[in-house]
């Protein structure tokens, strides 16, 4: 019997391979690709993982399809960066059923009931905005703008981050009068940005400031603005906001040519592995734990954003930021 209870204990000591299955939305973005990298690079077989990584290519119904197929394939975990918010339910409690512990990681799912999934880590989407629409409003002020004519490329219709930017956006303009000509979604795309900015720069001749959900969206919109014959940055006809502070996102705010980049931190994978190994340990995560965001900007008119009491620093991007 010891020998026996000596393998049992070498078997648990070594433990064996815990198998992810992960299903990611897709590679529509830089930030996509990185968020991507970290998990790869978190649940490698040498960390002791076997992931089972599917991209869905941003459809709702190729990420069920890949949870029913990781129920089919008994994995330890499931681990759902999901499209948009709603239409869950029914493939989590698959999940529940099969006994499968769900971590929902970035963007949120609306589920009616919360114990059909272990926990989530992500973004606060609307205060992102906040901050960023924080920004413009002082920024505005510090260089006298009389008005403040703005377009919203919007993201993935449904998607958290779409919902919350969005919103911030759509409440600082209530408050602060600005005009908002137009909002469209560029499905957080550089193609699809660059489309719906040549389109509203046919549309209107008066944009002043683009509010990009994303910095693929950025670089399409810049793309436009420039074959439109306009310009952009701190001396340009429109100033271009943007989120995610990709490499390239803040080697285009080191320029100017985005003039403030909130940050969304794409590195998610140590954070679900924190959430895996509480739950092999028999700990209850957190169940919504939000990740700590800065704010980066083109220059120093704004020092700081003040949100609801708290006060967000904002780095000026210079050639050491980068
Ligand atoms: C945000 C994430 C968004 C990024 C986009 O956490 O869901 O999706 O802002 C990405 O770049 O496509
Ligand atoms: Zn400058």
């Amino acid at each position: 019997s010891e020998a026996a209870s000596g393998e049992t204990e070498a078997a648990g000591n070594t433990g064996d391979v815990i198998t992810v299955g992960f299903s990611q939305v897709g590679a529509e973005s830089d930030w996509r690709t990185a968020n991507s990298e970290s998990m790869k690079s978190t649940f490698s077989t040498e960390n002791g993982y076997n992931l089972i990584f599917d991209d869905a290519q941003q459809k709702q119904e190729n990420q069920i399809a890949a949870i029913r197929n990781f129920i089919q394939q008994e994995v330890d975990y499931i681990v759902l960066a999901p499209v948009t918010e709603s239409g869950w339910d029914t493939v989590l409690q698959e999940a529940k059923d099969a006994e499968i512990p769900v971590i929902i990681v970035d963007r949120m799912v609306n589920v009616s009931d919360d114990s059909l999934y272990a926990a989530w880590v992500g973004s606060n989407f609307k205060l992102e905005g906040q901050k960023a629409c924080e920004w413009l409003k002082q920024y505005a002020a510090a260089k006298n703008m009389s008005e403040v004519n703005i377009v919203d490329i919007q993201g993935t219709i449904g998607a958290s981050a779409q919902i919350g930017r969005t919103e911030a956006l759509n409440e600082a303009v209530e408050a602060n009068g600005w005009n908002l000509l137009a909002q469209q979604t560029g499905e957080f795309t550089q193609a699809k940005g660059q489309e719906v900015m040549e389109s509203m720069l046919k549309q209107y001749d008066n944009i002043n400031v683009v509010y990009c959900e994303n910095d693929n969206e950025a670089f399409g919109a810049i793309e436009a603005i420039k074959a439109a014959g306009k310009t952009v940055g701190p001396d340009g006809d429109i100033l271009v906001m943007s989120f995610d502070t990709t490499k390239q996102g803040i080697t285009d705010t080191l320029s100017g040519d985005i003039i403030v980049n909130t940050e969304c931190n794409p590195l998610h994978g140590p954070r679900v592995e924190q959430i895996i190994k509480q739950l092999q340990a028999g700990e209850t995560p957190e169940k919504q734990a939000y990740v700590e965001e800065g704010i980066y900007a083109h220059g120093s008119d704004v020092a700081s954003v003040s949100i609801d009491g708290t006060d967000y620093e904002v780095t000026e991007v210079t050639q050491d930021v980068v």
